[in-house]
């Protein structure tokens, strides 16, 4: 066993002492945060084989990594809230007695780092010292999660002296669950190869994170989706704020004039893109302040101010294009780990829909030969001269459908430095937030844009919100719709319900409801019956940017339908819609995408009527729940139902 190192502050070395008995790594390493630090863990990894080290004058600090094939995305089924009662996890969330699950996990985790080095990372939530920002202490067996947590996170030895002798942190504990024997030679991406030895767990009342089995991302960068949003979750609703699956941008008017605005989307439904966009309309800029995650506090003047907690990018690396985001693939240029994407000869990297020519030859995430299709020079087959048809038919892709970029948010051609910052006026605040909005892939039904009536019909859009499961997740539903109430339903750290009336009170104990962000709900992903998509997205969604502001300053009428406030086709700004372009908007199309199917909404009123239904079904089993009001779905939220209900039968 290793000796625990000295810390200042006395409940970092609690924490790190008793792991380290646990699960007795060789050696103990204290991330400093320095770059030199950095490059030298992902050298070791290189030498180790576990990173390629990508061509340094195309991609400078740039490195591959291949998982195993069973660690390929956030686990769902094996995600716990462990709260010490059921229905304080409720019904979205797999639950176990905080206790039996720690004793079960300690099983796990005893020796579990034997022949591994334990690193001890500090990391902070946001910029370091904002009066927003929380702070943590990941201790991990992997280099592969300390690198990408420098990325993603602002790490080392500042954190740590801000922290100082009683600052306080959220720890985390990680393991990659695959000790080594003595002579033992490391595999290219340790794990639990089985997925019913992965856990990651939250405990909410003890404000710990341990992870047990996987290396990859939201599985394993702890200050992600277990701390930024399923513990933060929990925090926000105890302290009155919120913490949120949402990208954050500032976008700039041609009169100067800033908004700024969040968005929750699901995962792998475009807020990577979003949050980068180039406005197709003149005049108009965009610039990035977050991808994924805001954490939101209602200022003394009612508005909601944002700061993105994180410091990089962790994104969908297939379909990232020239196109889609050209930002995106800039931020990726220097310091940027890829994950299960194609090495190309040249020791570049490639992936499909990159609008970029394959290589004639590559090797696939999995590590094998790809070959350029025959008959489409954009795609790679596992075999040579296959055809597009042969590939698709196969079903074979060359990167991995949730492969990743982590890239650097300093490298992000349009990063607001002062948002990112936390600044506004100078003033670590945050940023004051205009409008939110919600979203989803959904190919019917689901008009471009809707604007809530009010804050709850806001609510009760965000509630029901649902998309196509992505391969974000490991699933057997992938394609189909799920509801996702305001994409947050992998990373709730506690009943919905009261995650509901949480969002609820936000109205009720805002200093002026009337300066609280306007709602909006958007769908970018209608198609036809043909199944083409009705709206180009992209760099055009900066229409649908407008009509939003111009609501905001009351510059535009809406059409008042029964499910909230839909433009007209004239309102959106059609300048510089080239016809000819690949993207472009097909008017007849948009005057489609912005009619109420009145069927279609039945339908869906009924499938959230029925998922409140399920919500409360599992509160109504519980026999702690004494009165007939509690934990279930706000009345105010059944009210809407009805009344949209109503409206369409109109
Ligand atoms: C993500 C996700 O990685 O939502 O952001 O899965
Ligand atoms: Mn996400």
């Amino acid at each position: 066993m290793a000796k625990t190192p000295k810390f200042a502050n006395a409940k970092v070395f609690a924490w790190v002492d008793k792991w380290n008995k646990v699960c007795t790594p060789d050696k103990i390493v204290v991330v400093t945060g320095t770059k030199k630090e950095h490059l030298a863990i992902c050298e070791m990894m290189v030498k180790n084989g576990q990173f390629i080290k990508l061509d340094q004058k195309k991609r400078p600090e740039c490195y591959l990594a291949r998982s195993h094939e069973s660690d390929v995305a956030r686990v769902e089924g094996r995600t716990f809230i462990c709260s010490k009662r059921e229905i304080d996890a409720g019904p979205t969330n797999h639950w176990m007695d905080p206790e039996v699950m720690k004793k079960l996990m300690l099983k796990s985790y005893k020796g579990c780092m034997k022949g591994r080095t334990m690193y001890v990372i500090p990391f902070a939530m946001g910029p370091i010292g904002n009066p927003i920002t929380q702070y943590g202490i990941e201790i991990t067996d992997s280099p592969y999660v300390v690198v990408n947590m420098n990325i993603m996170t602002r790490t080392g030895d500042a954190v740590m002296k801000h922290l100082g002798k009683d600052g306080d942190f959220i720890p985390c504990i990680h393991s990659v669950g695959a000790p080594l024997k003595k002579g033992q030679k490391d595999v290219a991406w340790p794990c639990a190869k089985k997925i019913e030895d992965k856990f990651i767990t939250q405990f909410p009342e003890d404000r710990e994170i341990w992870s047990f089995g996987s290396g990859y991302g939201g599985n394993a960068l702890l200050g992600k989706k277990c701390f930024a949003l399923r513990i933060a979750s929990k925090l926000a609703k105890d302290q009155g704020w919120m913490a949120e699956h949402m990208l954050i941008l500032t976008l700039t008017s041609p009169e100067k004039k800033q908004y700024h605005v969040t968005a929750a989307f699901p995962s792998a439904c475009g807020k990577t893109n979003l949050a980068m966009m180039q406005p197709k309309l003149p005049g108009w800029k965009l610039q990035t302040i977050g991808d994924d995650i805001a954490w939101l506090k209602p200022g003394e003047d009612g508005r909601l101010y944002a700061i993105n907690p994180e410091n990089g990018f962790f994104g969908v690396a297939p379909g990232t294009s020239m196109d889609s985001n050209p930002n995106a693939l800039k931020s990726c240029k220097k310091g940027t780990i890829f994950t299960n994407v194609v090495l190309t000869p040249d020791g570049d990297i490639w992936w499909e829909d990159m609008g970029v020519k394959a290589p004639k030859e590559g090797i696939d995430w999995k590590g094998n030969p790809c070959y350029v299709c025959a008959d489409d020079p954009y795609r790679m087959g596992p075999k040579p001269g296959m055809t597009k048809k042969e590939i698709k038919e196969s079903g074979y892709v060359a990167a991995h459908k949730n492969s990743r970029f982590t890239a650097p948010a300093e490298n992000c051609p349009v990063l607001d430095k002062a948002g990112f910052n936390g600044l506004y006026n100078k003033k670590p605040t945050g940023v004051p937030i205009d409008a939110i909005l919600f979203g989803g892939r959904r190919p019917s039904t689901i008009p471009l844009v809707n604007e809530a009536k009010s804050w709850t019909h806001g609510v009760f859009m965000g509630s029901a919100a649902g998309s196509e499961v992505t391969a974000a997740v490991i699933s057997d539903q992938i394609g189909q719709v799920r509801r996702d109430p305001m994409a947050m339903l992998p990373f709730f750290g506690y009943n919905v319900a009261d995650y509901f009336q949480h969002w609820l009170e936000m109205e009720r104990t805002s200093a002026d409801a009337t300066k609280l962000p306007k709602i909006y709900f958007v769908n970018w992903f209608r198609k036809g019956e043909d199944g083409r998509f009705m709206w180009p997205g992209f760099g055009d969604n900066s229409r649908v940017l407008k009509w939003i502001c111009q609501r905001i300053e009351g510059q535009v009428e809406a059409n008042e339908t029964a499910i909230g406030n839909i433009p007209f086709a004239k309102d959106i700004d059609l300048t510089n819609n080239d016809e000819k372009a690949k993207f472009h908007v097909v008017k007849a199309d948009l005057e489609e995408i912005l009619k109420v199917d009145v069927e279609g909404w039945k339908k869906e009123i009924a499938t959230v009527g029925a998922s409140y239904d399920e919500y409360d079904a599992k509160a109504s089993k519980d026999t702690t729940v004494r009165s007939k009001t509690a934990r279930r779905v706000p009345k105010a939220l059944r009210q809407v139902l009805a009344d949209v209900s109503a409206a369409l039968a109109k």
